[in-house]
């Protein structure tokens, strides 16, 4: 994969061990057609053994306008619902891949393209990011997993009132709600979004697996499971030799302490 490759629609570039992915049909404001969705897929499914994370962005002034309204019109309903499961399979693929994704956001985060941000572990929001759901608007509804993993952010209240009403919210408001963790000036969202992509990398790689494939598990298991499961992933992760080099590093006094500044 070279710096800079261009695969249909989407920008595949390489700084060290983040691979950037950047939705690249500008024209279209990143509409998601098929092909988009297949060159995602096809992405995250044959991603090189030494990405160890992932930034996903949009180019031009919107993340993304969402499903490509032009693709709907002549689905009938058992197509409609194979293209959804295809969505399905790619986002799962995002969320459920081996190493943690950041998303930046600027402009438009509609619909399919909320969608898609919201499979991403950690989403930095340009303060011209607005988020809005207009399937009600245009008579469908979310397809991509979004009646999952919005709720999740923002609970069934809100994303209902987004839909129904469409009621829409701006970044400094969907920092606060949990669309996005990070807020930041215009143009700093890939900036930001590589920063802490590169400080993933410097995590012990079975943290980031833990976080990405025990943590929202455990969070939607019953408590008498996760439990479990947590005590299995905690004593898996502090038994690796990389934890236990990390905890002697701390108590030998060549590792940073935990610091906090506003
Ligand atoms: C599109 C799409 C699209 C733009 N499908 N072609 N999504 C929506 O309902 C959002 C629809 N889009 C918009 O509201 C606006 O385009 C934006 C707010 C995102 C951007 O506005 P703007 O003024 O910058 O761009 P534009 O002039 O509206 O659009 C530029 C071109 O992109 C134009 O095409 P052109 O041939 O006239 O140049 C638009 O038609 C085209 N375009 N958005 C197709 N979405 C799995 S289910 C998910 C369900 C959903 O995602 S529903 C939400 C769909």
């Amino acid at each position: 994969m070279a710096e800079g490759e261009t695969t249909g629609p989407l920008l595949l570039e390489r700084n060290g061990a983040v691979l950037l992915i950047g939705l690249n049909r500008v024209a279209k404001r990143n509409a998601l057609n098929d092909e988009t969705i297949a060159a995602l897929d096809d992405c995250f499914s044959s991603l090189p053994s030494d990405v160890r994370s992932i930034v996903l962005h949009g180019l031009g002034p919107h993340f993304s306008a969402g499903l490509d309204l032009g693709d709907i019109a002549e689905r009938d309903v058992h197509e409609g619902v194979l293209h959804s499961r295809s969505w399905h399979s790619c986002f799962e693929k995002i969320e459920f891949g081996p190493v943690p994704v950041v998303a930046a956001l600027q402009g438009a985060v509609v619909g399919g393209g909320l969608e898609l941000a919201a499979a991403a572990h950690v989403r930095v929001a340009e303060k011209s990011a607005f988020y809005a759901l207009p399937e009600g608007q245009r008579g469908i509804f979310v397809g991509g997993g979004g009646s999952v993993r919005v709720p999740r952010l923002i609970g069934v209240a809100r994303m209902a009132d987004m839909m129904l009403t469409g009621r829409t919210y701006g970044a400094a408001e969907g920092v606060g709600i949990g669309f996005s963790q990070y807020l930041v000036e215009e143009g700093e969202g890939l900036p930001k979004a590589l920063a802490l992509a590169r400080t993933m990398v410097g995590n012990a790689e079975l943290t980031n697996f833990a976080v990405i494939q025990a943590l929202p598990r455990i969070a939607d298991a019953d408590p008498r499971i996760g439990y479990l499961m947590e005590s299995l992933m905690a004593s898996i992760a502090s038994g690796s030799t990389e934890a236990k080099s990390r905890v002697r590093a701390f108590l030998d006094k060549r590792a940073g302490k935990v610091s906090h500044k506003d």
